[in-house]
């Protein structure tokens, strides 16, 4: 009976608590709050596979270029100016992305999707350019697992 009961139990936390996808928000600042100038809201982005992140053209002059990813993954088109951009990353895997017309001012920022660190070195060695290099050796060092 009892067990009977604790698999009723297990099986209704299925139902209450399903995957849920969820929306990210990162703005693209002129000047963030801990001082950085010419960055977006995170360096370093985690979510899991099917979660959507949402960029913000709190400031202008700034969009979303993405330079790597996960084997077979097609990078998009570059984002607009002073547009909002949302994407959704089904396959897991670490991604960069960068401002177009800042990416030589370290402007650069990695998302990490679902955990999955295998192509970090890969990323890491992705041309970028300026006070940029600097930057992605330090958030590729920084990219840490279980958030
Ligand atoms: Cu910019």
């Amino acid at each position: 009976m009892i067990r009977l009961l604790s698999i009723f139990f297990v099986v209704s936390l299925l139902f209450i608590t399903p995957a849920q996808s969820e929306e990210k928000i990162i703005e693209m600042l002129n000047k963030r709050e801990d001082g950085a100038r010419m960055v977006y809201s995170e360096d370093i982005t985690y979510i899991n596979a099917g979660d959507t992140i949402k960029w913000l053209p709190t400031d202008k002059g700034h969009n979303v270029e993405f330079i790597a990813g996960p084997e077979g993954y097609e990078l998009p088109k570059r984002s607009k100016f002073n547009k909002e951009v949302s994407l959704t990353f089904d396959v897991p895997g670490v991604y960069l992305y960068q401002c177009t017309p800042h990416k030589a001012m370290g402007m650069i920022a990695l998302i990490v999707v679902g955990d999955d660190v295998s192509n970090l070195a890969q990323v890491a060695t992705t041309k970028v350019f300026g006070g940029s290099k600097k930057k992605l050796q330090s958030l590729a060092a920084g990219v840490s697992l279980g958030k």
